[in-house]
């Protein structure tokens, strides 16, 4: 049940705002620079590039507790959402360049206005499901989920700029892959909530293929559903994926990264994604951009249907000699 000749819309969202440092807004420059879009043109389906969001900051944001900008990523995740809603409405797959990961929170909102029975896949060191209750850092980019879950609802604040959002993903809709960097207060809301979740020592346990195995049968066996890919490149090992915010050592191989995305894409039910927290002026230098943003590169390309094994969609014979 292989999907093709699919069309992709690539958004780029440059936006910094859900975290502290500076630079994770050049995100969806360095990912094009890297050749996102000659890569996917080699696949079987039009790329429709629809360039950057423009995001404004607000002059007004004060801090809400200790979360700062809380207007401006409201605002942005809600620009999102609307961006989104739109490519996926009009038939594409949506491939959202971020950016920090608070904008997930537009993607999968914007994704789950037109598919409302999505499940979401979540690769990541951290959770990101804090709430500004229980989030040490405040910052929004490590609560995006807590924004989207039902289950929360009660646990959380009126965070301004957030009224526009009501929470639409149920906590058996979601499955962790990656984690290492876990906050008390997200672990006992991943338990209370009986969220599904593979954390690295996981994956060393089980190994990859199980992993996915698990994921998918936990996601689809009751029916088949849309599938939101949310794609942190900090699930990769730092030594892999140097240009990013927050790197966890002892993160996912080249080999597991590309084998997650691969089992999404057999699955045919793959239907918006994410990729981001690539930060260009992290990382050590141009080498370690390069390398960050090319890993992102082929996270994309391998979720839309690029294959190791070589694909054979043009090409029906082998070539004879005439
Ligand atoms: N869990 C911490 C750290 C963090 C979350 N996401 C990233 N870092 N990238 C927090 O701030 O919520
Ligand atoms: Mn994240
Ligand atoms: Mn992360």
């Amino acid at each position: 049940q292989h999907s093709r000749a699919h069309s992709v819309a690539v958004l780029g969202a440059p936006f910094s705002k859900g975290q502290k440092r500076r630079g994770v807004e050049y995100g969806p420059k360095a990912i094009r620079d890297a050749g996102l879009v000659e890569r996917l043109a080699n696949l079987e389906f039009p790329v429709h590039d629809f360039g950057d969001l423009s995001f404004q900051h607000l002059e007004k944001d004060d801090h809400f507790m200790h979360v700062p900008f809380p207007r401006t990523v409201g605002r942005a995740t809600q620009q999102v959402s609307g961006a989104v809603s739109r490519a996926v409405g009009a038939g594409h797959t949506s491939v959202m360049l971020g950016g920090d990961h608070s904008l997930a929170i537009g993607s999968v909102d914007g994704h789950a206005q037109q598919c409302p029975d999505l499940c979401l896949i979540w690769v990541d060191a951290h959770a990101d499901i804090n709430t500004p209750l229980t989030s040490p850092s405040g910052n929004l980019h490590g609560q995006s989920v807590a924004f989207m879950l039902k289950e929360l609802q009660d646990k959380m604040p009126d965070v301004p700029g957030f009224s526009w959002i009501k929470p639409f993903l149920s906590a058996r809709d979601l499955v962790y892959i990656g984690l290492r960097d876990v906050d008390p207060g997200e672990h006992i809301i991943m338990k209370n909530l009986g969220i599904q979740y593979f954390s690295m020592r996981d994956i060393d346990r089980l190994g990859i293929q199980r992993v996915m195995e698990v994921t998918l049968d936990h996601l689809l066996a009751r029916k088949q559903r849309p599938i939101h890919l949310s794609f942190d490149i900090d699930a990769f090992d730092p030594a892999l994926a140097p240009a990013t915010g927050t790197p966890v050592n002892g993160g996912l191989t080249y080999r597991e990264g590309i084998y997650i995305t691969e089992e999404i894409h057999n699955t045919g039910l793959l239907s918006a994604m994410d990729l981001v927290e690539v930060n260009p002026l992290l990382g050590g230098g141009p080498e370690a951009v390069e390398t960050t943003a090319s890993l992102a590169v082929d996270v994309i390309a391998s979720a839309l249907g690029q294959t190791r094994e070589g694909a054979h969609v043009t090409l029906q014979e082998i070539p004879a000699p005439k």
